[in-house]
């Protein structure tokens, strides 16, 4: 049995604390695959693509027929990549390898060649407006069993922050329909956040992973400079140092630190990443599982970044759901030089919505041992939270100009 003919593929929207779009396909045979299609602020456009592009071409398809159905997808729109198409395409991809798992009794990993570690190394994030609540924070995630902490500080000066909440976990997307705006101040941060990192590491001694995550908000020679002076905080990594549009300029970041640099969260193709890798200017590729275009996708990836020693270590927020959460830890269990998979946790009733076989303990991911991605959508549940529009943050600096957020 290969799983046979699709004879549907459905969206759903929902809302348990947060809006997910899901792919619902199912086969002939009765085998239901998921996957995820969430792009945080633009998930109507994701679900538009899918219902009114996709949906009907795969109406009639071999299920078992992953990677024809990513080329048939991605080359057939002619208007190819970008992160509303290729997060449609992950998701198709993701809901076919569930399939393809559920046929054959196996779970995802198995398919990609079985496990190549125990368990998926994972980070997660502490906030902090002062280095005092910061360093709470790490301590809450370090007894929690990570090894590997975000740490976002907050600015003097600044009443908003990337990364850092007013409430226990940081959820940037707002309710609404026009984004909140927050105001930007590169200097400020600049001389505040090498201080603040530097005590968050005095505090918690050699031993833990810290990351810190600029968020594409500085120029090249800023990054250079933050990268330089957070040196001798010993970081995991810095993410998003700089915007990657120009992948030129990380030669300029890296001739002037060692910090080891992440990139590639807003990515959507291995494309972009193509330069990043064969020059060595990045140490960890960030692709998400579904806005990279699904298992496939991220397996392609992971291949040309082993041949130059760019470890793959996936997005993971909690606007990427506990479906694409599965997929990436399947992955990362079966790839050699998978580096840290990212985990935020999820609000509201999202674990009972999506129900998962994969587990967070200690610090580590498994995808567990049910058949395919391993995840069940409570649809009834599902239905009782619906899609309440909610969009990121705009960014100006002070003098009201435009900047990234
Ligand atoms: O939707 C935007 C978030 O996914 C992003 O801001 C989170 O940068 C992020 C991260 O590293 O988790
Ligand atoms: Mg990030």
């Amino acid at each position: 049995m290969t799983g046979g003919r699709i004879v549907a593929a459905e969206v759903l929207l929902t809302s348990p604390g947060r809006n997910y779009v899901t792919l619902k396909i199912t086969t002939v045979d009765g085998v239901v695959g998921w996957g995820d299609a969430t792009l945080n602020g633009r998930e109507l456009a994701v679900a538009a693509y899918l219902r009114e592009h996709l949906c009907p071409q795969l109406v009639g398809r071999d299920a078992a027929r992953i990677e024809d159905t990513w080329q048939y997808l991605y080359r057939g729109a002619y208007w190819r990549r970008g992160p509303v198409t290729m997060t449609a395409i992950g998701a198709v991809d993701l809901a076919l390898w569930d399939i393809k798992g559920k046929v054959a009794g196996l779970p995802v990993y198995q398919l990609l060649g079985g496990a190549v570690r125990d368990r998926v190394r994972a980070y997660t994030h502490a906030t902090g407006w002062e280095v005092a609540q910061l360093c709470d924070a790490v301590d809450a995630a370090t007894e929690r069993g990570f090894s590997a902490v975000r740490v976002q500080s907050g600015v003097p000066g600044l009443d908003t922050v990337y990364g850092v909440g007013r409430g226990p976990a940081y959820e940037p997307a707002g309710r609404g329909t026009v984004p909140a705006e927050e105001v930007w101040d590169t200097a400020a941060y600049l001389r505040h956040v090498p201080g603040a990192l530097a005590e968050v590491r005095a505090h918690t001694g050699p031993g833990l992973a810290l990351l810190h995550d600029a968020h594409h908000r500085l120029t090249p020679i800023e990054a250079a400079r933050l990268g330089k002076a957070l040196e001798p905080v010993d970081l995991f990594w810095l993410e998003d140092v700089t915007p990657a549009e120009n992948p030129d300029v990380l030669r300029r970041v890296r001739a002037h630190t060692t910090t080891p640099l992440a990139i590639g969260e807003v990515f959507s193709t291995l494309w972009e990443f193509q330069q990043l890798i064969t020059e060595q200017l990045i140490d960890h590729a960030r692709a998400a599982v579904t806005h990279g275009g699904g298992i496939s996708a991220l397996r392609r990836l992971a291949a040309l970044a082993d041949v130059w020693q760019v470890k793959v270590s996936p997005h993971g927020p909690s606007d990427v759901s506990p479906i694409a959460m599965a997929a990436s830890v399947h992955v990362a269990l079966a790839t050699p030089n998978h580096g840290i998979q990212e985990y935020m946790g999820y609000p509201g009733q999202v674990h009972e919505v999506f129900r998962h076989a994969w587990t967070c303990t200690d610090g580590h991911l498994h995808p567990g041992d049910t058949p395919g991605l391993g995840v069940e959508v409570d649809e009834a549940l599902a239905a009782r939270f619906p899609y309440e529009p909610a969009l990121l943050p705009v960014a100006r600096r002070r003098d009201g100009s435009m900047t990234d957020w």
